[in-house]
């Protein structure tokens, strides 16, 4: 005998499951520096999808609970000590995020101005694949597979929850999502005081924040613009196609509409 290295291997044998699993599928090992003639208590990790197996009508691994046979030697045709394990039942729901892309609103005041995916991620402490369930706005929990895209103008409450395969199911986490991506409209008429000029503005989901007005005097080949100014009341516009009244309303979220004229 000479002083070397031991590494005992553990195997399981079959699941405690209907299923058809493996007489001995390889678990674990470990190694362990021996004198001659000594021995030595090792722990061996096992790892944790050999005691699963692949439900193919679920579609996902499934760890049966209950007891599982287990084998250490140095090889299959080596084993010196056989035992058992138990795989308890799975009573830990398993936890669920949800991460928003873009990670913050990318508008005014809260607000998105472009489409958000929301994606999931569930995890448990046996499950390797938790299902996702979503609610949308208070409605009912469907399964959630990939990512969420929202690209329609409106206030989201998602909520979500993930159920592992012994039926825990998490708690549920929320996010709200503002989102806007329309400008305002806008419109202009004459007031009955003929050179005075109203404007007024309308915007979906996020509302009017301001409406801005300027005017441009064209000067031979030259354009004057005035800086936009906040509108308030009415506003002067001469019957003068050199003089034009130029003005454009921004929402909450920060869209701006196209600049109109008048006349
Ligand atoms: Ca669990
Ligand atoms: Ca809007």
């Amino acid at each position: 005998m000479h002083s070397g290295a031991a590494r005992p291997q553990a195997y399981v044998g079959n699941l405690p499951t209907d299923v058809a699993t493996p007489d001995r599928a390889h678990a674990g090992f470990t190694r362990v520096a021996l004198e001659p003639g000594q021995s030595a208590e090792v722990a061996i990790p096992i790892d944790r999808r050999s005691l699963q197996y692949w439900d193919v009508d679920a579609n996902r691994w499934v760890t049966p609970t209950g007891a599982v046979p287990l084998y250490v030697g140095s090889s299959l045709e080596d084993i010196r000590v056989t035992g058992e394990l138990s795989v308890p039942a799975d009573t830990v729901a398993p936890t669920v995020t949800i991460t928003p892309d873009p990670a913050q609103p990318d508008g005014d005041r809260g607000w998105y101005v472009s489409p958000v995916t929301l994606a999931f991620a569930a995890t448990d402490d046996q499950d390797a694949a938790p299902v996702v369930e979503v609610s949308v706005n208070g409605g009912e929990f469907s399964v959630q597979d990939g990512p969420l895209v929202l690209e329609a103008d409106g206030v989201y409450t998602v909520t979500a929850r993930a159920r592992d395969a012994a039926g825990n199911v998490s708690e549920p986490v929320t996010v709200e999502i503002r989102l806007d991506r329309t400008p305002p409209t806008v419109t202009a008429e004459r007031t009955r005081l003929r050179l005075l000029i109203a404007i007024s503005a309308s915007d979906q989901v996020s509302g009017v924040a301001s409406i801005q007005y300027r005017y441009r005097l064209t000067v031979g080949e030259r354009d004057i613009t005035t800086p936009w100014r906040r509108y308030v009341s009415p506003v002067l516009a001469l019957p003068n196609a050199r003089l034009v009244l130029e003005y454009r309303a921004t929402d909450n979220a920060g869209n701006v509409s196209a600049v109109s004229t008048f006349p």
